[in-house]
C-alpha cells in the first residue's frame, strides 16, 4: 500500500499520545494521588491505532479493563480521560468509574468496562442494532488472551456469524492474563483457530506492527462494512508494565511472573520505536520532526494532567446522579 504523509503522521501522533498520556500516569499512581486500579497498555499502542485508522466516528467499540489506548484512538478526549482516572467531576463518567470505566459516546466509544469479557455481548448487541438499521456502522470488541476462557465469546461468535453481524472480535493476545502465561490457560492450538468453528474469517496479525495492524484491519472492516458477516482478529503483542499498575512483573521482584530476557526481547520490539524507523527510513519524519512532535504531545498531557488536578471532586451528595432508577 502506499502511504501519504499526513495519514502517517496522524498514526504516528495517536500511538505517541497514548504512551506519553499512560507514561505520566506512572508517578500519581505511585504518589498515591491516583487512587483507582490503572491497566497500562504501554507496547500495545500499535492495536488501537491501526484499528482504529480505519473507523469512522459513528462506528462502536467496546472495551475492557486495558482500554485507555482505544478510547484515544477512537477520539476521545484526552482531557476527560486523565480528568476521569483522578475520579474528578470534569471526568468522561463524571469522575464515578475511574479508569476502567471511560466511554464517550460521541465518538462511538460505547462502552468500557473491567469485566473479562463482559463488553462483548454488548458489542454484539451494537452490531445486531446496526445490522437491522442497515446504517453501515460496525462494533468492535477488544479483549484480551484471558477472555478466551469466557463462554460468552463463543456464544458471541455463533450468534454474530448467523445473523452476519458486522462486529470485529479483536483479541489482544499478550501472552498473559493477569499473573498466568497463555500455556497455563489453555489446553493447546493458538486462539485464532477458535473462530473457525463458527465459520469466521480469522486473522493472525504482528500486533506491535502498526501497519500491519492497519492493513489486517482494513480488509476485515471492510468485509463487516459489506455485509459479509464477522470477523476475529488475534494480535500478537506484550504489555511492557505489569497488569495492574506500573510495575513490570518480572521475575526476581515481589510479582516475580515474567522472565526479564522475555520483557527486554519485547522492548527491542517497541511498535512506537518501530513505527519511528521506517517513518526515518522512508523519509516521512526525520529526528528533528520527532522531537517536535513528541514535545508537543507532552504539553498536551501535562495540560490534561494540569486540567484533571484543578477540576472538583463529584459532589457527595450527587453520589446517585447517574443511577438508573425505574419510575415508579
Ligand atoms: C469475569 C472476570 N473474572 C476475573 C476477573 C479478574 N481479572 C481482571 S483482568 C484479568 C485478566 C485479563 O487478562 P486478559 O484478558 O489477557 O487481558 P490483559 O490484562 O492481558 O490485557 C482477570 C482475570 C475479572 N475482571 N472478570
Ligand atoms: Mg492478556
Amino acid at each position: 500500500m502506499t502511504y501519504n504523509s499526513d495519514f502517517l503522521l496522524q498514526l504516528y501522533k495517536t500511538m505517541l499520545r497514548i504512551r506519553l498520556a499512560e507514561e505520566k500516569l506512572v508517578e500519581p499512581i505511585l504518589d498515591g494521588t491516583v487512587r483507582c486500579p490503572v491497566h497500562l497498555y504501554s507496547g500495545e499502542e500499535a492495536v488501537a491505532s491501526g484499528i482504529c485508522a480505519n473507523l469512522k466516528t459513528e462506528d462502536y467499540i467496546f472495551g475492557n479493563h486495558r482500554s485507555h489506548g482505544h478510547y484515544l484512538a477512537k477520539g476521545g478526549d484526552l482531557n476527560k480521560m486523565i480528568a476521569e482516572i483522578y475520579c474528578k467531576e470534569t471526568g468522561c463518567s463524571g469522575g464515578r468509574g475511574g479508569s476502567m470505566h471511560l466511554i464517550s459516546p460521541d465518538d462511538g466509544v460505547l462502552g468500557i468496562a473491567p469485566i473479562v469479557a463482559g463488553t462483548i455481548s454488548l458489542a454484539l448487541g451494537a452490531a445486531l442494532a446496526a445490522s437491522i438499521r442497515n446504517d453501515g456502522r460496525v462494533a468492535v470488541t477488544f479483549f484480551g488472551d484471558g477472555a478466551t476462557g469466557e463462554g460468552v465469546l463463543y456464544e458471541a461468535m455463533n450468534f454474530a456469524s448467523i445473523k452476519k453481524l458486522p462486529i470485529i472480535f479483536a483479541c489482544e493476545n499478550n501472552l498473559y492474563s493477569t499473573h498466568l502465561p497463555i500455556h497455563e490457560i489453555r489446553v493447546k492450538g493458538q486462539i485464532v483457530d477458535i473462530a473457525k468453528p463458527f465459520d469466521i474469517s480469522s486473522y493472525q496479525v504482528d500486533g506491535n506492527d502498526v501497519l500491519a495492524v492497519y492493513e489486517a484491519s482494513r480488509e476485515a472492516i471492510d468485509k463487516c462494512r459489506n455485509g459479509n458477516g464477522p470477523v476475529f482478529m488475534e494480535f500478537l503483542t506484550y504489555r511492557f508494565r505489569g497488569h495492574v499498575g506500573p510495575d513490570d512483573n518480572v521475575q526476581g521482584t515481589h510479582t516475580d511472573i515474567r522472565p526479564k530476557e522475555e520483557l527486554e526481547k519485547w522492548l527491542k520490539n517497541d511498535p512506537i520505536t518501530r513505527f519511528e524507523n521506517y517513518l526515518k527510513e522512508n523519509k516521512f519524519i526525520d529526528d528533528l520532526k520527532i522531537n517536535e512532535l513528541r514535545n508537543i504531545t507532552s504539553c498536551e498531557v501535562n495540560d490534561a494532567v494540569k486540567y484533571a488536578v484543578e477540576s472538583e471532586r463529584p459532589n457527595k451528595d450527587d453520589v446517585t446522579k447517574y443511577v438508573f432508577r425505574k419510575k415508579s
